[in-house]
């Protein structure tokens, strides 16, 4: 069994969204390769993220999250502080790329000195395929190609870029990379370097991702689970490490604003056999109550 790859280079548009339908419907996760995202930005991306995360402690610091700070933005190790408990051998570094008026330049990296220019094409070029996706996503609701995005809040929908820093593990048992969850917000794109980890749920097994350089891992998360009434999967996932080699992956997380009230949309919600499975919720309520673990439904 392997997490479904689709190359978006097909002339035939039907084909590609069908296909993007129906992964979603039976895994919540799919690879897309020949996707128009250049190899080099990719390869560009993954370069300036890593040399940042090489850096001496103290410069990463300089975009450290705020103590103080409700927010994700800004640095975080969680592999220096939680050494005692390891129960996280992380590193991680959180802020958004898009829309313009919700970019904090100073949890940017300054250094190296491209990280914004790469960052900010990447950004572009992750809006237009995550866009694309949502149509096809939208009509294999059977609504108009919009419905998604404008049921995420149109041009306020968020891009949150991740980046994650696994150092070797030696002791596999002692920690995982990322637990097991699924995704809070609507989609995720992710890329990773070389070294393989990230793992998905289906069918009481857990699944191998296989990365190549330039495809891209989908992950399909609760708001658009929610929102589809339960039609699309949110997929279970985790990330494991390795012995050897630093694991470092870079998702983008697509989410509606933290004000924005989501839920199952109006338009599928027609007649008494489809009544609504999932309860409406703002954002960041329901951001809270799953950290928390408190009932979501
Ligand atoms: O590193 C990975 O491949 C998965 C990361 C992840 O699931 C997360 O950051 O939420």
């Amino acid at each position: 069994m392997e997490v479904p790859i689709i190359s978006l280079s097909n002339p035939d548009e039907e084909l590609m969204a069908r296909a993007v339908v129906k992964a979603s419907e039976e895994w919540g996760v799919f690879q897309v390769v020949n996707h128009g995202i250049p190899a080099e930005l990719i390869r560009r991306l993954k370069e300036v993220g890593t040399e940042f995360f090489e850096l001496p402690e103290r410069e990463k610091e300089v975009i450290a999250k705020p103590e103080d700070s409700m927010d994700v933005e800004g640095y975080r190790t969680k592999f220096k502080k939680d050494l005692e408990g390891r129960d996280a051998w992380v590193d991680h570094l959180f802020h958004r790329i898009w829309p313009p008026s919700r970019v904090s330049y100073r949890f940017w990296p300054k250094n190296p000195p491209e990280y914004r220019e790469v960052n900010e094409e990447y950004a572009s070029h992750i809006k237009k395929l995550s866009e694309k996706i949502m149509e096809w996503l939208s009509e294999g609701l059977g609504l108009r190609r919009e419905a998604l995005k404008e049921g995420l809040g149109g041009e306020a929908v968020e891009y949150l870029m991740k980046i994650n820093y696994y150092p070797p593990c030696p002791d596999q048992d002692l920690v995982v990379g990322a637990p097991v969850h699924t995704d809070v917000g609507a989609i995720t794109f992710l890329v990773a370097n070389e070294v393989s980890g990230l793992q998905a749920f289906k069918d009481n097994q857990w699944i191998d991702t296989k990365c190549t350089t330039s495809g891209i891992i989908v992950i399909i998360g609760d708001q658009f689970r929610r929102m589809s009434n339960g039609k699309y999967k949110s997929a279970e996932h985790r990330a494991t490490m390795d012995k050897e080699k630093t694991r470092i992956s870079w998702p983008v997380f697509v989410e509606s604003s933290l004000d924005h009230e989501f839920g199952p949309l109006p338009e599928l919600i027609t007649g008494d056999d489809n009544a609504p499975k999932f309860k409406p919720f703002v954002y960041k309520d329901y951001k809270f109550r799953k950290l928390k673990k408190l009932a979501l439904d």
